[in-house]
């Protein structure tokens, strides 16, 4: 099939067609691995062995049913607040309503933006050329708006549901069932794809620190928890290779050269429900495409490290800044799992909550009220790492 010439641009109808072939191939083997199912603790507390097993495994794993209906609906209200009250383009201060657009105080932009069905970073140096091929990209509908938020940045700060997600007690057992008790956050952000305008995520694999090191293996650069407020579907979700997280760094070049499109061989969409969560180790070969389709998807994404792979470590960020991160600078942040513990506590006092055990006495010391939200959740993401 081809998709596009330099004098016919790609129609959304036919990256629609593309994506569709590209979906049915891939469905039925991204069912038939089995890695989905609700969260199963043994009397540890931990993972079920054969759940931890398949996550190594495939490098991905579907938690059915880990967020109830009521509180999908509370992060949906909330997600939808912040992002109507975004401003109209990039470089203006109102939002679409003409009031001052939200996001006061609030240090590092919130919004993120990119041209509707565009590919703002495949195939360029941006992001240490991280994603280092070009996706498709379909033309827009004529009514389409010139930018669309693509990414929320620090979800805490801006969500109190989320905040209170943050603390969820099954999330972080498997937290700590994968990286052990002391794991450590990394970032929270929120990726946005409305139907018809959601630009493509190039692929890519999230780590940057630790791919020579002697010591290097299929954990080293953590993961992230993405759990869905809508369906993820073969059009609208992300997509994987299962298994690259065991392999070290990937050719990104040559797959999608090998392929003849965006679309590489061996890949599967992970999918799930509105209410799940995907544990997605950051080595996987992963990406997303321009989301031609009419299905909205929004991901909340909640990242952690092992701490030995953090501690003491200086690295590069995407920005270029170099950073090294001591036993302070992790302290500082780990505050926030706990402020998100007892922020969890007082809207679901029945549900049984997590011990975070680097803080395990600390309790008194990170309580959720408006004078943490002000001196301790403000601007928390200042103090994100990254490896
Ligand atoms: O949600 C997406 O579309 C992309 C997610 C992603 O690339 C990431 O979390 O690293």
């Amino acid at each position: 099939m081809t998709l596009a010439t330099a004098s016919a641009p790609l129609t959304a109808a036919d990256h629609v067609r593309a994506m569709a072939e590209y979906g049915r191939r891939a469905e039925a083997r991204a069912y038939a691995m089995g890695n989905r199912g609700p969260i199963r603790l043994g009397a540890d507390g931990k993972l079920l062995p054969e759940i931890l097993d398949s996550y190594w495994k495939n490098g991905f794993y579907v938690f059915e049913g880990v967020v109830g209906a009521e509180e999908v609906q509370e992060l949906r209200a909330e997600i939808d607040a912040v992002l109507a009250r975004a401003p109209v383009a990039p470089d203006s201060t109102v939002d679409r309503f003409g009031r001052t657009a939200f996001g006061a105080g609030i240090l590092k932009p919130p919004y993120r933006w990119a041209r509707p069905l565009s590919d703002p970073v495949g195939g360029t140096d941006l992001n240490n050329g991280r994603h280092p091929a070009a996706m498709l990209q379909p033309e827009p509908g004529k009514d389409a708006p010139s930018w669309t938020v693509e990414l929320l940045d620090g979800n805490l700060h801006l969500s109190d549901a989320c905040l209170r997600l943050y603390g969820h007690p099954g999330l972080l057992s498997v937290a700590a069932s994968i990286l052990g008790d002391d794991f450590v956050p990394y970032n929270e952000v929120a990726f946005v794809k409305e139907p018809g305008l959601g630009p493509s995520v190039a692929w890519h694999q999230d780590g940057t620190t630790h791919w020579n090191a002697p010591d290097w293996d299929e954990g080293a650069h953590g993961f992230n928890f993405m759990t869905q407020l809508y369906p993820s579907t073969a059009a609208n979700g992300v997509w994987v290779l299962p298994g690259s997280h065991r392999r070290g760094k990937a050719d990104i070049k040559r797959l999608v050269a090998e392929a003849g499109s965006d679309r590489i061989e061996g890949a599967v969409p992970m999918l799930c429900g509105a209410g799940d969560t995907i544990v997605t180790n950051r080595q996987l070969v992963h990406g997303s495409f321009a989301n031609s389709s009419p299905d909205r998807r929004i991901t909340l994404n909640e990242g952690f490290f092992p701490r030995r792979r953090v501690l003491n470590v200086t690295t590069r960020r995407l920005t270029g800044k170099v950073e090294t991160y001591d036993e302070a600078r992790i302290a500082e942040r780990t505050r926030i799992i706990q402020i998100a513990i007892d922020a969890r506590r007082q809207r679901f006092p029945q549900e049984r909550g997590y011990v975070y055990r680097p803080l395990a006495g600390r309790e008194n010391d990170n309580r959720w009220n408006e004078t943490t939200r002000k001196t301790v959740l403000m601007n928390y993401n200042q103090r994100d790492m990254f490896i």
